[in-house]
């Protein structure tokens, strides 16, 4: 259980170098339920030419969420990851939604392998800029090991606040991480991955969560599942983005934040 000063701890730790590592946060137990559920998980079929060029590295499974319960409910429910995720992500104006439950979405759940050639530098943010107020966070969950020998991730420390996009620079640092750790980043970090040529599985669960009036990569709303629909609690339908969808005029609604 993660207390409240430490709680304060790592968002400071987060803040400050855009990134914090916590060690052993999912039981191996939980961990091995989460790697057999995702390896169940079929993509669509995806439109040839269509895959974007950061994808073209690994095995990437998209809409996690919609695939996978177990892995959506084990990040959806855990109280210390809300509670990071409003005091980063929520918009304090947004006063329909009390300050202590989400008003932050999801932006995209995907299981990734990291295997063969690495991923080139780059930034998830889309734009760089320096501000204390943070709108896209991603969340890693090591389902392998992710050492020097299997491609793991390489940092900028800081870079979050750099103003610019990602560049070649030597002051790349080594994210190591063993299975069952999670790694909270800031999504302006500067980041690549390194060659993975001994094929060795990387496997992770990456999910970015944005603020509310930021566009999701799918309409997660709306392809929920059933089974999925009829699980999810008020907490997870903000989540899945059923309160930011857009009006169509304004006989549908005129208040966005609903
Ligand atoms: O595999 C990783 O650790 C990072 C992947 C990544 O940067 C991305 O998918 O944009
Ligand atoms: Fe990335």
């Amino acid at each position: 259980m993660v207390k409240l000063v430490s709680q304060k701890k790592i968002i400071t730790k987060l803040k400050s170098n855009g990134y914090v590592i916590l060690p052993s946060f999912f039981s191996k137990k939980i961990i091995s339920k989460m790697k057999e559920e995702l390896l169940l998980a079929k993509n669509k079929k995806i439109k040839k030419n269509s895959v974007p060029r950061l994808n073209q590295y690994g095995t990437v499974i998209y809409n996690v969420q919609n695939k996978c319960p177990f892995i959506f409910f084990s990040i959806s429910r855990s109280k210390v990851l809300t509670d990071i995720l409003c005091s980063i992500l929520n918009d304090k104006y947004y006063k329909q939604i009390k300050p202590n439950e989400p008003n932050y979405i999801l932006r995209g759940m995907i299981g990734r392998n990291g295997i063969g050639k690495g991923l080139p530098q780059h930034i998830d943010s889309f734009i760089p800029y320096i501000s204390d107020h943070c709108f896209i966070i991603n969340i890693t969950i090591s389902l392998d090991d992710s050492l020097k020998s299997n491609g793991c991730l390489e940092i900028v420390k800081k870079s979050h606040l750099s103003n610019k996009y990602a560049e070649k620079s030597k002051n790349y640092t080594h994210i190591e991480t063993k299975s069952g750790d999670l790694l909270i980043w800031d999504s302006r970090l500067w980041h690549k991955t390194k060659d993975n040529f001994n094929l060795k599985d990387r496997w992770s669960i990456i999910s970015s969560f944005s603020r509310w009036w930021i566009k999701p990569n799918f309409q997660i709303w709306k392809t929920l599942n059933k089974q999925m629909k009829k699980k999810i609690n008020n907490h997870e339908k903000t989540i899945l983005g059923f309160r930011s969808t857009i009006p169509l005029d304004e006989s549908e609604k005129i208040d966005l934040k609903t």
